[in-house]
């Protein structure tokens, strides 16, 4: 027993924790501060600990020495260095690598948390958990993880790793045994595999059948929606430009009755513009290429190069993609979904429409820069497919009516005008088309009959962005992550507190951070972001710089924005600060079509455009909540953008509220669509945005690491210095926490269990290691002696 005793000098009389000093981290921001854990290893010779290097990447070393604030640290290739030991971060040890869950990691800082998720991906193993939520990290290649062995498998429970299976199987089993709704919250960046985790849940679902083959339409939506709703971008070759939320209902007979889909904001600019090597949507390049003769003839069909909404990238193909393949394959999904043969050919006709009236160009008329459209190919081509008389669209896209008092007045545009209005017209176009669309299909997947009222929702919605540049599309995409964080937080945190009351823990002793203030900023009435955005939007004489000034007139008290010089602001999001450029807020969120081009298409033979018109006008004159505004004095009463996407959310956010969520955060390792490469900086930059290391920071906070009354005594009462051997486990385990001097403020005694801070355990079990070892060794040098 004194050996052992001897042997454990330095354990104990130094607190693990409490030397925790801020660490230098790979990129300087905010949040590294919330992120600032990490247990310095100062003093602890020969144990494994984090180095970071100046390009900001952690190594692996042991410590060889320590001499006063210093400590000399051997890392691999026989590097060893002379270090500051406050700049070394405690490294687990290595019967931790690759745990399956980062709950299991007794030091839980960065360089730990990166180097397990690399431990794992180096090995296919691409799903990890933290605590509660599952981490995807995105393999870029095919992995062997899918398929019908392995959802048996799962469904059997013979394999019970990471999976998204698994999840997606907790999620069926919570939703039998509570009778409960549930979710399956699937977030990250673009790229990080958002969708591609969606389409493997929705596999293991359509596994449990249904009937009547409605598991197979359910996933036959996807590449109908991937090719009206998907594009290449220059993040990801098959990007989502819409959010998307599927609601798969389920019988009594636990078998898929039906499903509905809902759809957010989906990006119209990219109708008629986009970058340099990006894609317009997939669907008009499978048109193009894949369109039967037939087809080709009647919508007087060209190849993708001769229209200009498609030729401003130079970008016509993706690596790997077969376009006419693909149109093939959303023909025969348009078929299973239940969209006739005539509907079809009225869905192309009008994709044709879109790109024809992308080559509609205009001549000056006069003087005063009024233009009008030259009856060329185009023109007539548009007119032919959309039903309508040429002279009626020359005068949709070339004037503009007024009302003025009874009278109407003709005036007549300008080519930057008349551009605009066409353009215009080309995106509402298609983006009723997709609505229709999106309604075809829910009407095709309504089809169960015996409801039990149970479903399971999967949201794949885009994750937060912050760019070099950001515009009104990352203010609404940001904005909305900020709502789904705060339902992240309050879930996660109302998880823990429930265990804490079920054992008697005082949860009041858990602090909570939430994002409560950024929220506040957007959504606050008179004077918050979204107000003021619309406040403006219905001023005639608004622009970009008068709502910026507003802006810094009235929110620069609020901690979470500060105005910026030119016409930007700065907003403190949860997961980091976003500069928005307001350069065209006012006209995305107006988004205004005029009337004229409305009575265009109510005027049109055909009937897709006609029901576009009634959807338009039906949408102006519903009564409406929240501010209206009126479009150019005399056209329709319309919902700002902004409006009716925080109503969609709130929507949203009610209907995810009444369901037990199940969240995946899937993560991109780097940003060349490339297999194996592992950047540690961007992969821990998407573990601070998608709040992975948030959950880690708020169990942190809490007392993440559990152990039995029981299990405890059993693990650390032999190094006791009093035998306790007839004592109950409780009392053992007391007198454990009070021989290592483990601070009041470190556990709590629960009812059944003990609930520690991080590191504590590890602290236990470092000296519980070293004991053991201690005796081993005793033991060989006896058996030396004896022999
Ligand atoms: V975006 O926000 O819509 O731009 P996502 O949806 O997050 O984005 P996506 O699911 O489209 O990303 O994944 C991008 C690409 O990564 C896919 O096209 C696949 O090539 C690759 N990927 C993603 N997940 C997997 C996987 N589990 N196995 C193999 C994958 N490849
Ligand atoms: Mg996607």
């Amino acid at each position: 027993n004194n050996i052992v005793v001897e042997d454990r000098p330095s354990v104990g009389d130094e607190d693990l924790d409490s030397a925790a000093s801020p660490l230098p981290s790979v990129s300087a921001s905010h949040t590294d501060r919330r992120w600032s854990d990490t247990t310095s290893y100062a003093g602890k010779k020969k144990l494994r600990s984090w180095f970071q290097l100046p390009n900001g990447n952690w190594e692996l070393g042991k410590i060889l020495s320590i001499s006063g604030t210093e400590s000399v640290i051997s890392l691999p290739e026989g590097k060893v260095l002379k270090v500051k030991s406050e700049n070394l971060v405690s490294a687990n040890p290595d019967i931790l690598d690759g745990v399956d869950d980062l709950m299991q990691l007794s030091y839980l800082n960065e360089p730990s948390v990166l180097y397990n998720l690399h431990y794992r991906y180096k090995q296919d193993m691409i799903y990890t958990k933290a605590g509660p939520v599952l981490v995807a990290i995105n393999p870029f290649k095919k992995v062997a993880l899918y398929g019908n062995y392995y959802i048996e498998a799962y469904k059997s429970k013979s394999i019970e790793s990471p999976h998204v299976y698994a999840i997606t199987d907790t999620a069926i089993r919570e939703m039998i045994r509570d009778e409960v709704n549930q979710s399956i919250i699937i977030s990250g960046e673009s790229g990080a595999g958002k969708t591609e985790t969606a389409k493997i849940a929705m596999q293991y679902l359509a596994a449990l059948g249904g009937g009547s083959g409605i598991e197979y339409e359910i996933l036959k939506t996807n590449p109908i929606l991937e090719a009206f709703g998907n594009a290449k971008t220059s993040r990801n070759d098959n990007s989502s430009r819409f959010g998307k939320l599927i609601e798969i209902h389920f019988s009594e007979t636990g078998k898929i009755s039906g499903a509905n889909i809902q759809t957010f904001l989906l990006e119209k600019s990219r109708v008629v513009q986009c970058a340099e090597g990006e894609r317009a949507y997939h669907i008009f390049y499978q048109l193009c290429v894949g369109a039967p003769p037939a087809l080709r003839e009647k919508l007087n069909l060209m190849s993708a190069k001769e229209y200009k909404y498609l030729r401003q990238s130079s970008c016509y193909s993706i690596n790997g993609v077969d376009d006419a393949e693909q149109f093939r394959i959303v023909v025969e999904a348009l078929d299973i979904v239940h969209v006739s043969k005539e509907d079809q050919e009225s869905v192309f006709a009008m994709l044709a429409a879109v790109l024809w009236l992308g080559n509609v160009s205009f001549t000056v008329i006069d003087n005063e820069n009024h233009v009008e459209p030259v009856a060329d190919e185009g023109l007539i081509t548009v007119a032919k497919l959309i039903g309508c008389d040429i002279g009626e669209l020359k005068l949709a896209l070339s004037t503009r009516k007024m009302r003025v008092g009874n009278d109407t007045i003709v005036q007549n545009l300008t080519l930057s005008q008349a551009t605009d209005t066409r353009d215009a017209l080309a995106k509402s176009i298609y983006a009723c088309l997709f609505e229709w669309l999106v309604e075809q299909i829910n009407k095709s997947l309504a089809v169960g009959k015996r409801r039990t009222g149970r479903s399971i929702s999967i949201l794949d919605i885009y994750g937060f962005e912050s760019f070099d540049r950001n515009s009104f599309e990352q203010f609404c995409i940001n904005y909305a992550n900020e709502r789904l964080q705060q339902h992240f937080n309050r879930h996660l945190f109302k998880l823990e507190q429930e265990e804490y009351i079920q054992d008697g823990i005082d949860w009041a002793k858990v602090d909570f951070e939430d994002n409560k203030d950024c929220l506040n900023l957007f959504e606050k009435k008179p004077l918050g972001l979204l107000s003021l955005l619309d406040e403006e939007s219905t001023f005639p004489n608004g622009t970009d710089l008068t709502f910026a000034n507003k802006l810094k007139q009235h929110l620069n008290s609020n901690p979470c924005f500060r105005g910026e010089r030119d016409k930007s602001f700065t907003v403190s999001h949860y997961a980091g600060e976003v500069i928005y450029d307001t350069t065209g807020f006012l006209e995305k969120n107006r988004d205004l079509l005029h009337l004229d081009s409305i009575e265009l298409l109510s005027s049109c033979s055909c009937h897709l455009p006609q029901i576009f018109a009634s959807n338009m006008l039906s949408q102006s004159n519903k009564p409406v909540v929240g501010p209206l505004y009126k479009a150019g004095g005399a056209d329709s009463q319309k919902l700002s953008v902004a409006t009716k996407f925080k109503g969609q959310l709130f929507q949203l956010m009610q209907r995810l509220e009444s369901t037990t969520p199940h969240f995946i955060r899937c993560i991109k390792p780097n940003n060349f669509q490339s297999p194996g490469l592992y950047e540690q900086g961007l992969v821990l930059q998407q573990l601070r945005c998608c709040g992975v290391l948030e959950v880690v920071r708020i169990s942190r906070s809490g007392f993440p690491t559990r152990m039995s009354h029981q299990k405890f005594a059993r693990r650390y009462g032999f190094l006791l210095l009093e035998s306790v051997a007839s004592q109950d486990p409780l009392s053992v385990s007391v007198a454990i926490l009070h021989q290592f001097n483990i601070l009041p403020e470190m556990y709590q005694v629960g009812y059944t269990k003990l609930f520690f801070r991080t590191g504590q355990i590890g602290m236990l079990e470092d000296t519980r290691n070293r004991t053991l070892h201690g005796i081993l060794r005793v033991q060989s040098c006896f058996r030396g002696h004896q022999a």
